[in-house]
């Protein structure tokens, strides 16, 4: 999508430090951190959110699992645990309209978000 901010990092249209790649999905910081370690995988394809998963991409999301547990290692936050979120819809608190997962960690996460 022209538009759409991750589908610009992804193109390399805008400069982000891409921490991760391969042909499914990019990994890179958050802009606004929310924990010591704060990393966004977002998938290649532009699919606006959740709610567009289904039978055809299903795989995707568990592709972003064996990521994340991967950065997880590479951080040194699995030892003690992290925060998978993806956000859907305005009261989901979805911000950018582009499937992405957010991956917390290096501080005590709380319980229920606000
Ligand atoms: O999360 C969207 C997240 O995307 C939010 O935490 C900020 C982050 N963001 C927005 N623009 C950028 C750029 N350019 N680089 C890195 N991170 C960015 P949501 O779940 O939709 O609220």
């Amino acid at each position: 999508m022209s538009d759409c901010i991750f589908c610009k990092i992804i193109n390399r249209e805008i400069e982000s430090k891409i921490i991760y790649e391969d042909d499914y999905v990019v990994a890179f910081p958050d802009i606004n951190p929310q924990a010591p370690v704060h990393l966004l995988i977002v998938p290649k394809a532009h699919i606006d959110s959740p709610l567009d998963i289904d039978e055809r991409n299903k795989e995707l999301v568990g592709h972003v699992y064996v990521i994340a547990k991967k950065l997880a290692k590479q951080y040194e936050i699995d030892s003690k645990g992290y925060r998978i979120v993806s956000n859907c819809g305005d009261d989901g608190g979805q911000t950018v309209h582009h499937i992405h997962f957010h991956l917390l960690g290096g501080r005590f996460m709380t319980w229920p978000p606000g």
